[in-house]
């Protein structure tokens, strides 16, 4: 029979869809078809067949008129939009915000009236540089985007997880994004900012220098979303009642404390685990450990910013918390993930303009800039002027307007009146005493392009961030910006980085300066102001220093083979579970280990796929019997050498004793490695956790 004329039963390419339910007794059993819904269009017409397109014989071509098949086509072709030009790769939650007691005093905004009002809130937490489907673990800024849907329509701050900002001026932006995204001819690096571009910018632009030490330091590599402080950056004001105004900046602070990783650590998270931190948000929720963070405000009147060291409109600067301290005004929950990523964290639109009543701007020229960049952007990522109407961006309050038609518009007015002032006494009408009222500042001045002398100094915050930064700290920022540097090609901008680097701190420009191999060192950089005050240490800018000292919210990685001491194990987990934290356990073989007691110990990880950079601390519970063979695998001994190196907490069992040997530590084993000879030493090694790291080891194994 010739292929042509070979008669088909039209099943052959056939896939049968399954559907697979539990009875009662837990049994699985597969539904019949009848009990699926029937496959249709998009306009709703049932589809017989879903796997062949419509063909002029078996073997022939495809017909013009399969609408199922092009409408199908179509709407794969259609389905990416613009990514966001920066913050593109980004993971979000939803949650509400509760007010502790009212601020009626400062502000009038709704929000702010009623204690224990809760407003809904949806948060998308994101890396700058890279593109969406680039890594977590990129040395970057993260932005902490908040959206508060209040009773007076929605509030967005969108900030950072770093309080100040590279540059003062909008006009600035376009620049410092093409500068630290990959280089136009190469298309390369992705979601790094260790190449010539970004570094050549930055050198040239002092006032990052304050911004370069934050992101040099472990903030910019966090453990975790949950582990993170977020913060408006600029000042704001707040408006009361009666239209007075008290300056105000935002501070989310994380209820677990603040954690970092190593960066050796973060290189490798990369590879074993590139959505480390979507995957950390998505399991702390969906196990019912909500993230939380308090939000913070520090609120000060003119006198203090007149009096205050740099000018507040200045986003390269912050003011301490030693200095003004902050107070405590609400608290942040996220207790829902999106039930579909793209229609909600991809489709959200933040926008610095987005206030309430009651919430009012500052002159600080970049926060002037982004009220305009962040609406224009949403014409072209999400395609029209209607992106208010898709649920994720839509008010919870009532709203009323005149806007109407337009691509995509979902809700159209009813009714012959769309317009104002009108005799028909239909549709909104304004109002002042609720409405949106401006601070009415008064201003004045020559029209000119120009930065103000009060922005000058950009040195000395970049020192007191690194004088107030625990030895360790400072070890990582001078290895990080030696990376960084070491990847750059053209050695002037090595040198010029270094010049700037004399006007921080000696010690760190000697540092990086010798590691980077300069023959000499370079004469410092012109500054515009001559003198660099040696401001005081601040500690609250330190992450070691304020450590949470437990490890609640962490991750145990717990590593098992046949065999294992059931006791041991059962003590250990119970005891994590007590202490607020969760465990992984690793076995050599997928699915896990017989332990000791014979029952199943149930593993989520085989030993390649979970390496130890993706826990907090490790414990090493294998048997005597299985060492032959584990000290053969390369990544049992990875995943003990990382954790040492990482300066990680171990706990063990006698007979993990041989994989210490093969990971070439067992002559530097240090109080971070903790026998667990039974159950009764359960108790000291969490407490141990608590410090998170042994930061006291890392000299010995200069890994960072
Ligand atoms: Fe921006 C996105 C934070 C300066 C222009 N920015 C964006 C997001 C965050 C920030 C968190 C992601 C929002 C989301 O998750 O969808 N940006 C900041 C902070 C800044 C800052 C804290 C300085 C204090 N940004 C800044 C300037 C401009 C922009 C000066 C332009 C003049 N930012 C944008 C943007 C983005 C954006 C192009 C890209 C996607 C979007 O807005 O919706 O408009």
């Amino acid at each position: 029979m010739s292929k042509s004329s070979r008669k088909t039963n039209g099943t052959i390419a056939t896939v049968h869809d399954q559907k697979l339910m539990r009875g009662e007794g837990g049994e699985l059993h597969q539904l019949a078809e009848g009990d699926m819904p029937v496959l249709t269009t998009a306009q709703g017409g049932p589809v017989s067949d879903d796997q062949n397109s419509l063909k002029i014989g078996a073997r022939g071509p495809t017909a013009l008129e399969d609408f199922h098949f092009r409408e199908k086509i179509f709407h794969f072709d259609h389905e990416r939009i613009p990514e966001r030009v920066v913050h593109a790769r980004g993971y979000g939650a939803h949650g509400y915000f509760e007010t502790y007691d009212s601020l009626a005093k400062y502000t009038r905004a709704d929000i702010f009236q009623r204690a224990g009002e809760k407003t809904p809130a949806f948060v998308r937490f994101s890396t700058v540089a890279g593109s969406k489907g680039s890594v977590d673990l990129a040395r970057d800024v993260r932005g902490f985007a908040v959206k508060l849907y209040t009773q007076e329509g929605n509030w967005d701050i969108v900030g950072n997880n770093i309080p100040v900002f590279f540059i003062q001026d909008a006009i600035k932006f376009p620049d410092l994004v093409h500068a630290v995204k990959e280089e136009p001819d190469r298309a390369f690096p992705q979601a790094q900012s260790a190449h010539d571009n970004f570094w050549d910018f930055i050198s040239l632009t002092p006032e990052s220098m304050h911004m370069i030490m934050w992101v040099m330091s472990d903030r910019a590599i966090p453990r975790s979303f949950r582990f993170m402080e977020g913060f408006g950056v600029h000042t704001f004001r707040l408006l009361n009642a009666k239209d007075e105004s008290t300056f105000v900046k935002f501070h989310w602070k994380p209820k677990l404390g603040l954690q970092s990783v190593a960066w050796n650590e973060a290189v490798k998270i990369n590879g074993a685990d590139p959505d480390f931190h979507r995957r950390d948000l998505w399991d702390s929720i969906q196990a019912g450990n909500f993230p939380e963070w308090e939000l913070q405000l520090q609120l000060f009147d003119q006198e203090f910013a007149d009096r205050f060291d740099f000018d507040v409109l200045d986003a390269t600067k912050l003011i301490p918390e030693e200095i003004l301290a902050p107070i405590p005004v609400g608290r942040l929950v996220l207790d829902r993930m999106p039930d579909n990523f793209f229609a909600e964290t991809e489709q959200v639109a933040f926008m610095t303009q987005n206030v309430p009543p009651g919430i009012d701007f500052s002159n600080d020229p970049l926060l002037q800039g982004r009220n305009f960049s962040y609406l224009d952007t949403q014409l072209k990522r999400l395609g029209g002027p209607n992106f208010t109407h898709i649920p994720i961006n839509a008010p919870k309050c009532p709203f009323h307007h005149f806007q109407q038609d337009g691509h995509m518009a979902m809700r159209n007015p009813v009714g012959r009146v769309n317009y104002r002032p009108n005799s028909f006494g239909e549709g909104p009408r304004e109002s002042p005493q609720r409405g949106f009222r401006s601070f009415a500042e008064a201003e004045e001045g020559p029209k000119q392009r120009i930065r103000a002398e009060s922005f000058a100094d950009h040195y000395s915050q970049a020192r007191q961030f690194y004088v107030s930064q625990t030895p360790t700290e400072q070890g990582h920022i001078a290895a990080a910006l030696t990376f960084e540097l070491s990847k750059v090609q053209t050695p002037v901008i090595r040198e010029r980085m270094v010049a700037h680097l004399l006007n921080i701190d000696d010690g760190l420009a000697q540092k990086v300066g010798g590691d980077l191999g300069l023959k000499a060192m370079p004469k410092p950089a012109d500054a515009a102001v001559a003198t660099r005050q040696d401001l005081s240490a601040a500690p609250s800018l330190s992450i070691l220093a304020n450590g949470p000292e437990r490890f609640e919210g962490r991750k145990l990685g717990i590593l098992v083979t046949d065999d294992t001491d059931a006791a041991l194990l059962k003590a250990l987990t119970s005891a994590l579970a007590k202490a607020g934290a969760s465990f992984e356990i690793i076995a050599p073989k997928v699915g896990g280990a017989k332990a000791s007691d014979g029952s199943l110990i149930e593993a989520q990880q085989m030993i390649g796929g979970g390496p130890s950079v993706l826990y907090d601390a490790v414990a090493l519970l294998p048997a005597e019997d299985a060492m032959a063979d584990l000290v053969k695998e390369a990544t049992a001994r990875d995943f003990v050498a990382d954790a040492f190196a990482h300066c990680k907490f171990i706990g063990y069992v006698d007979a993990a004793t041989p994989l210490f040997m093969k990971a070439g530590i067992s002559d530097s084993l240090d109080e971070g490695v903790i026998a667990l000879s039974g159950p009764k030493d359960v108790a000291g090694f969490i407490t141990a956790l608590g410090a998170l790291r042994l930061w006291a080891r890392e000299p010995k194994v200069k890994m960072a």
